[in-house]
């Protein structure tokens, strides 16, 4: 790493991170919340709001990739005989199609169809982690936890889709479990703008409650190798 460590301009106040203990976490960028004809779009939703986020998220991962930082990526999706489904959640709503149902991009929101995976423009690089995870935090049910104690992980620059929903959830997952947790607002996205406007208010509120809001560019800023001190 060109600098040990960078401060990120935040809210409620900037905050300090040991790149070597921070992951960069990104979170379902998948085709099935991204695309027409997937999981997002049976639920109702106007796909095309989540797009703001590729570019910002793009940007960081290049940086944390050319950093050395440990890239994370994580993917909501279940097994194709769905004994990781709970009934409660397939059998939730009046979607168009349900979790499991063949759709366009093959079943909805099914480990190893087409619509559940990450979208080409982030897609993960050989050796990166990618966690599969059945619920909406990346802790449950997953060995996220192990993987970033081993790694001696403190930190997380979190981004991805739903600011409200998986975003979210991990975040709080995270802060129960210790880790300081930063979320890029221009890397997340939801289908409703004012929750994520919200989501993004609810994290930073009380002091940072549940952690850090920070944008993009104070992330690009921070990285940017500094000048050598004599
Ligand atoms: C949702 C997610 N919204 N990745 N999943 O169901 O936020």
């Amino acid at each position: 790493m060109t600098n040990p460590s960078g401060t990120v301009a935040a809210e409620p106040e900037p905050i300090t991170l040991d790149w070597s203990k921070t992951a960069l976490v990104i979170i379902d960028m998948q085709r099935d919340f991204m695309e027409p004809g997937g999981f997002g779009e049976t639920l109702g939703n106007d796909v095309s709001r989540l797009a703001r986020a590729v570019n910002p998220i793009a940007s960081v991962l290049s940086a944390a990739r050319d950093a050395g930082m440990l890239v994370i990526h994580t993917r909501e999706g279940h097994l194709p005989d769905l004994s990781d489904a709970p009934p409660a959640k397939v059998e939730r709503g009046a979607p168009s199609l349900r979790i499991g149902d063949p759709g366009p991009m093959g079943r909805i929101l099914i480990r190893g169809e087409a619509g559940h995976d990450i979208i080409p423009k982030l897609y993960p690089r050989r050796g990166e982690i990618v966690i599969d995870k059945p619920g909406k935090g990346a802790f449950y049910a997953t060995g996220f936890d192990d993987i970033l104690r081993k790694h001696g992980i403190e930190n997380l620059l979190v981004c991805g889709v739903t600011t409200e929903v998986c975003v979210n959830t991990t975040v709080r997952e995270a802060n129960d479990r210790g880790y300081r947790c930063v979320v890029i607002g221009d890397g997340c996205a939801s289908y409703f703008p004012e929750f994520h406007e919200m989501g993004l208010k609810m994290i930073k509120a009380q002091g940072g409650i549940f952690g850090w809001v920070t944008e993009s560019a104070a992330v690009l800023q921070a990285l940017k190798p500094q000048p050598n001190r004599p």
